[in-house]
Parts: C-alpha cells; structure tokens; sequence
C-alpha cells in the first residue's frame, strides 16, 4: 500500500476550483487561480502548489481580496502599453484577460508590455512567461511582494521576495525558461522547512536582531537575504522600481502596511514584457532561434541543465501517471471542501 494518492490533472483542477467557488470566489477568479495552483502541483513546484490554497483563503476572508472582481482592460490605444485593472482581485485572471492584446501588440511594435494593476499575486511566474513563449515571443515577468528581505548591508525587511522570471520560445523544445525569488530562496520554501522541522540551508536569513539562523521560524520573524549579495540586492530594487513605483502600484514595504502581516497573500502590480524575438533580430545576420539553439547546446555540452528541464520532467511525468498527492494534502483538500 503506497501513502500517496494519484489524481488525474483535470481531477485536482475541478477539485481545486470548487474549493475557491465554495469560498465565494467567482467562476473566472477561481478558474484561473486553479489553473496556476495545479500547473505547481503538475510541475512539482510545491512552494507554489496547493500548500497557497489556504493562504489565498485567509485572505479572502481577511478582505484584502474581492473574490468576485471582474478584470478590466484600461485601453491606451495604439501604445505598447496594455493595462489591465484586477480591480481588487487575483492576479491571475486579469493576466488572462491581458494575454492576447499584449500578444498582438509585440507582433505589431516587436515589443510591448502587459502591466497589472490592483491585483493580489501569489503565484509562480512561470505560467505567464509560458503563455507568452507558447506565441513565441519572449518574455520578462516581474512583481514585488511584501517587505519580508534585507538589503545587503541591512538588517531589517524592507524588499520583497520580488520573483523576476524570463522565457524564450524554441522551436523544437519546450522553452528556455528561469523563474526565481530575488531573494536566496522563495518565502514558500521557508515556509515548507517549518512545516518539514528542518533547519534552513546557511545564509538564507537573519534573526530579528540581525543575526544568521538556520531557524525557520526566527526566519520568517526576522529578515530574508538577497541571492549574490549586492547583486541581488540590486535587481530586487529595480524589481520595485519598475514593477511598483513606475506602475503606479504599492511597492513591498507599501504592501506591508496595508496587510499588516506576511500571512496573506500580497496586493500590488505586475510588469510583463514581451520581445518578438524577429522583429530584434531584423536585419541582422542569422536566424535567432537557431543561434540561441546553439548556445543551449553549449550550455548543456557541458553537463549543465538548462533551467526548467526539471519542472518539464515533473510535468511529462504528472501527465502520463497523473499527481501524486500525500495523505496529508488530500485530507487537507477535503477538509476544505467540507468545512
Ligand atoms: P528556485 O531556486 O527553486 O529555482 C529557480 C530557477 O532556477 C528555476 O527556473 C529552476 O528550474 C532553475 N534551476 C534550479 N537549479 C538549477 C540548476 N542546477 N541548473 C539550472 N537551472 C536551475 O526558485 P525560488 O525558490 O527562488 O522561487 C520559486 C518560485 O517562487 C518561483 O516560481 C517564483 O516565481 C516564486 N515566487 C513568487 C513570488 C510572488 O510574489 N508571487 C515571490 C517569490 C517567489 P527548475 O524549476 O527546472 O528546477
Ligand atoms: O514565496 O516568497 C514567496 C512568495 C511571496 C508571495 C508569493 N510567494
């Protein structure tokens, strides 16, 4: 007898669904959600997977959420800009609503951006480069969080978690895809050491008075460090500047004061830019594609992977045998279609 449970993807998807319509969330906000929370579970993303479904819950329940918003397109005709208001709602059904007109606007000016405005964003950001490459385009997607990572040379929260993920098309190959936290590691995973008892890998984080701990819980009580030092200190600010500030949205420590607790999920915006990779390349000699199919053999000629060779593996392997769930997360989902 084996201590896990396998469920088809559209199985876990339904299911998933009908526990956010059960929670008041409307068709488009609870399909979308469903959607990016099982393609975690799929890709074996746990940090971003069914563990969120509770997270995004309380904050329903909190408010800090509309679970019946209806996204909106705010037209700035013939820019490179399209806009989209969540109106108050999750992210991820008005990046849907988005994805076509910042689509056909890469086509036409060979570049184009897609900003989210007002939206709660819990979610992996590889699902939205993945939509963008799926049209070969290639893409970079960025948000701020909530103030829960110290700027190099800090000693206190201040930056967001602030996820900058990139994509480029292949023709013949899933696509080239990177998806991480500006900081050493994701709030989730964190998170899934605590649950697990498991101390943190060394310089992850520092306690509330400013020293190292492999303690998950002085963690998450005290501050986050950036990856590479300065650098990613450096690009965790741009991530504010342009995903925050320039859209005018909330930046992480703004975030902060309006959720008063890092236990919700965080309300700000959402960059994406989308590159026609030809329309780059016009003129120029040789075709991208195939250049870029020369670097990637490089790269992997080495013995190195490519990022995402993982998650493509996990994903092939949940299509053909379906999701392994543990007892513990299939209760947990039942308990919230029940209670
Ligand atoms: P990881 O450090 O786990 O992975 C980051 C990326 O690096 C992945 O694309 C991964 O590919 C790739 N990678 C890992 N190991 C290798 C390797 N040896 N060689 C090549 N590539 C490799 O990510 P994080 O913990 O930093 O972030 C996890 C998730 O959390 C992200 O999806 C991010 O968007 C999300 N997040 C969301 C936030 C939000 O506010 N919405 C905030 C912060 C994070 P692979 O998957 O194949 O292993
Ligand atoms: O894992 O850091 C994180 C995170 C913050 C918001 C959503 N995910």
């Amino acid at each position: 007898m084996t201590d896990n449970a396998i469920l088809t993807i559209t199985a876990l998807q339904e299911r998933v669904e009908a526990i956010f319509a059960k929670a008041g969330l409307n068709p488009v906000q609870a399909a979308a959600l469903a959607r990016v929370i099982v393609a975690g579970e799929r890709d074996a993303c746990k940090s971003h997977g069914i563990y969120r479904i509770e997270g995004a819950l309380r904050t329903v329940k909190a408010g800090k959420v509309r679970p019946d918003a209806v996204p909106e397109i705010v037209e700035q005709q013939a820019s490179a800009i399209v806009r989209v208001n969540a109106n108050g709602g999750f992210a991820n059904p008005a990046f849907e609503l988005g994805v076509p007109h910042l689509v056909a606007r890469a086509r036409s000016h060979g570049l184009a951006a897609l900003v989210v405005n007002d939206c709660t964003h819990f979610s992996a950001l590889w699902p939205e480069v993945e939509a963008l490459t799926n049209e070969g385009l290639a893409a970079l997607v960025m948000c701020p969080s909530y103030a829960t990572v110290a700027p190099t040379g800090g000693n206190k929260p201040l930056l967001g978690t602030n996820p900058v993920a990139f994509g480029w098309p292949r023709r013949d190959s899933t696509p080239y895809v990177f998806d991480f936290a500006t900081s050493v590691a994701a709030r989730g995973e964190i998170e899934l050491y605590r649950r697990a008892g498991k101390p943190l890998p060394e310089g992850w984080a520092i306690d509330a008075e400013g020293e190292p701990t492999t303690a998950p819980e002085a963690a998450l009580a005290g501050a986050m460090l950036p990856f590479g030092g300065h650098k990613g200190s450096a690009i965790a600010t741009m991530v504010e500047l342009l995903a925050g500030i320039m859209i005018g949205d909330l930046t992480s420590p703004e975030v902060l004061d309006f959720l008063g607790t890092t236990t919700l999920a965080p309300r700000h915006g959402e960059l994406v830019i989308a590159f026609s990779p030809e329309a780059f390349a016009a003129g120029r000699p040789g075709d991208p594609f195939a250049r870029a199919e020369v670097l990637f053999d490089a790269i992997l000629g080495q013995g190195a992977r490519l990022p995402s060779q993982r998650r493509f593996a996990a994903r092939q392997k949940s299509e053909s045998e379906g999701i392994s769930l543990s007892r513990e997360e299939i209760a947990q989902l039942d308990r919230l279609l029940r209670d």
